[in-house]
């Protein structure tokens, strides 16, 4: 089932069990066991992620800052190849990287509880937190200009400009309720210009699903999906938080009277953040809060919107459509968000 150089190169064998893993729109995950130890096992899409190299010295910056000043974090940390590599290249090219299976965890789909919300944000808020003070500029993009919304502005723009006509019209409603928040970018725009945004190591995918929980207390143990650590805003983490926390539902969700806001999740979320993020964030910083959500449920709109567009050549599809309902979704999302953050 996975390639033999994979497997040798971390010495799994006929008898090891492999099986798939995750929900993740990018990479191919599995989850192997090979007593006494379990690992998550992944191959990385290298069409979506050019240089998985940048992917992994980002990540092995962090981990050797925060095994410095941080001893007692629960980091993701990269399981090396039996020549000592971070990675090893399949037969066709593909870059696979293991990692450690953290025991007695649970990943959600969706939020339930308000305490879930709170754990969840200061998990990740802890992961910026605990990188503070380390040099960013040593860690690179994984993916250029990824969180800039007047960049995945112009990318809905192309994708219009060569979608085909079946398409364009199927999804007519949703392109002029995209081009309706256009305002959006040029809040953006004004908002990183004024220069009033930190620049720092964020996670970039914070969404739900992202972070593992304890099986038992329910307390957020340690951060996944690690691919997009790199510099960026807070406005991008704690945006996708809100993006996938404050509905009950998930983007999958066909039905969008089920999106709504829950304000309880919106207020323990922030206070989440806020508990480990609050004195590192400047007072200006803080008044771009509320924008945050609307920021990247926008982007994620835009996002799925132009692949539908482009002939959904970028998120895995599982059914005909899937990128225009998840469009949908997200633009449904964006609404109800703007209705009760007044942006
Ligand atoms: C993708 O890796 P995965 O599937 O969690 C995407 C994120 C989106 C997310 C939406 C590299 O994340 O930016 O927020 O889908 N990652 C990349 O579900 O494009
Ligand atoms: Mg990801």
């Amino acid at each position: 089932m996975i390639p033999k150089l994979v497997a040798q190169a971390y010495g799994f064998d006929a008898q090891t069990d492999i099986r798939p893993l995750g929900a993740g729109h990018i990479h191919k995950t599995f989850l192997v066991v090979s007593a006494p130890s379990t690992y998550v096992l992944q191959r990385i899409n290298h069409f979506v992620f050019r240089r998985p190299d940048l992917i992994m010295k980002n990540i092995s910056l962090a981990d050797d800052y925060l095994k410095k000043y941080h001893p007692d974090y629960t980091f993701l940390s990269v399981i090396r190849t039996n020549v000592g590599a971070a990675m090893v290249y399949d037969e066709e090219g593909y870059p696979w990287r293991l990692f450690p299976f953290i025991d007695q965890t649970v990943t959600l789909e969706e939020i339930h509880t308000r305490e879930q919300a709170y754990e969840g944000a200061r998990g990740f808020g802890l992961l910026t937190r605990n990188l503070e003070g380390c040099e960013v500029a040593l860690f690179a993009p994984t993916i250029e200009r990824f969180h800039d919304l007047s960049w995945r502005y112009e990318q809905f723009e192309q994708a219009l400009a060569q979608a085909g006509e079946d398409r364009k019209t199927i999804a007519s409603e949703a392109i002029q309720q995209a081009v309706h928040f256009s305002y959006l970018v040029d809040r953006y725009h004004q908002l990183i210009s004024s220069g009033s945004l930190v620049l720092r190591v964020t996670h970039n995918d914070t969404k739900i699903n992202n972070i593992l929980f304890d099986r038992e207390t329910g307390k957020a143990r340690c951060v996944i999906d690690l691919d997009t650590l790199m510099p960026g805003y807070f406005i991008y983490d704690l945006g996708d938080m809100m993006r996938t926390f404050i509905s009950p539902v998930s983007e999958e969700e066909k039905d969008l009277l089920k999106i709504v806001f829950r304000s309880e999740m919106y207020d323990a979320l922030v206070s989440g953040y806020l508990e480990v993020m609050g004195d590192v964030l400047t007072d200006a910083e803080k008044t771009a809060i509320p924008f945050s959500g609307l920021m990247m449920t926008y982007i994620m709109a835009l996002r799925f919107l132009a692949d539908y567009l482009n002939g959904d050549v970028y998120y895995t599809i599982h059914y005909e459509g899937q990128n225009l309902n998840r469009a949908r979704n997200q633009l449904r999302l964006l609404q109800v968000l703007s209705e009760q953050l007044g942006q």
